[in-house]
């Protein structure tokens, strides 16, 4: 890859300029000649995506590069223009987390025709054509899924249950997440005769809508109807314990088992309290591996066409006494 010959700290301020009023929110080292990195984030609706960003702006620092960062606000639209907007100023590399899986391919395709590689982070693309980007680095959200039914199955031994009616509040229609962790959590119950899938609805991964969620299925089906809440991230599993303990519910207990993604703080406090039973971890500390790749890139060497981060599951089975803080 050709390092291009315009200067960080001139493209970052035209960025700036330009994109004022769009969240843009270019930061990053003033070096001349230093290498540019065009970072599309989708949003900021969770702990988890503020973490992101942040370890996104710490590694591009440490590494010196410049970033020019721009806050898509959940619309896909932002996404490809900030895209278009990074392909315009020739920054050496794009990083994109795309909100949804489809609807990348023209957008890619003049970034391919530009001769900058695309990153994936966080979340993957539906495309016919690999070579619309370089590497993707994110979770492996299938492996996540499955985890949580392996460990529901665990519980459900444990507690001797005969049958379980469980709920599934899920993250955004479309998105990789959603999909596999919905997949997954599928595959590992799957012909085993005690769980009742009694229904699933989204919460978009937001707080508010995770509330929102939990008080139209407790009205529904009420407390006692439910035996399992299977939430597709700790934000959306926030707002539905607001809402439980508002009805008096007992989440966390052996009658009501709560099973969340993420690890954020917030909710690794509520699984020590006993309000919650179980978290898959899905980190947000993507940022070096990423700049790592853009390093790769820029001395020419091959990269891996896929890395998942290592990651955990965090229980009531577990001792969690010792666990360092979270940072988000
Ligand atoms: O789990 C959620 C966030 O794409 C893995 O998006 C990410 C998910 C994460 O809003 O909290």
């Amino acid at each position: 890859m050709t390092i291009r010959r315009f200067t960080a700290a001139a493209l970052i301020l035209i960025f700036a300029t330009l994109l004022t009023g769009c969240n843009a929110k270019p930061t990053g080292e003033q070096d001349t000649g230093a290498i540019v990195v065009g970072f599309s984030q989708l949003g900021s609706e969770s702990a988890w995506r503020i973490g992101n960003t942040a370890s996104m702006e710490a590694a591009a620092k440490a590494y010196g590069y410049g970033l020019m960062l721009d806050n898509a606000n959940q619309k896909q639209e932002k996404q490809i223009s900030a895209i278009r907007s990074f392909i315009a100023y020739q920054v050496d590399v794009i990083v994109f987390s795309p909100i949804v899986e489809k609807g990348w391919d023209n957008v890619l395709t003049e970034a391919k025709n530009a001769g900058i590689p695309v990153i994936l982070t966080d979340r993957m693309i539906d495309t016919a054509d690999e070579s619309l980007y370089t590497a993707y680095i994110g979770a492996d959200f299938l492996l996540e899924g499955r985890q949580a039914g392996e460990y529901l199955i665990k519980k459900a031994d444990t507690l001797g249950k005969a049958h379980m009616n469980v709920v599934e509040i899920s993250g955004t229609l479309n998105s990789t997440p959603m999909r596999e962790r919905q997949q997954g959590f599928m595959q590992a119950i799957a012909g085993d005769p005690r769980f009742t899938l009694l229904e699933s609805i989204s919460g978009d991964f937001l707080r508010s809508r995770g509330g929102e969620c939990m008080r139209y299925l407790l009205d529904k089906y009420g407390a006692e109807g439910i035996d399992v809440i299977y939430s597709h991230n700790d934000a959306m599993t926030l707002g539905a314990l607001d809402v439980l303990d508002a009805a008096g519910a007992k989440p966390g207990s052996d009658d009501l088992i709560i099973i969340s993604v993420d690890g954020e703080q917030a909710a690794i406090d509520a699984l020590k309290e006993g309000r919650v039973n179980c978290i898959v971890e899905c980190t947000p500390d993507l940022g070096e591996s990423v700049m790592k790749l853009v390093e790769a890139l820029s001395k020419g060497e091959a990269v891996p066409k896929s890395v998942h981060p290592e990651e955990t599951v965090f229980t009531d089975f577990d001792d969690l006494a010792d666990l360092p803080p979270r940072g988000y």
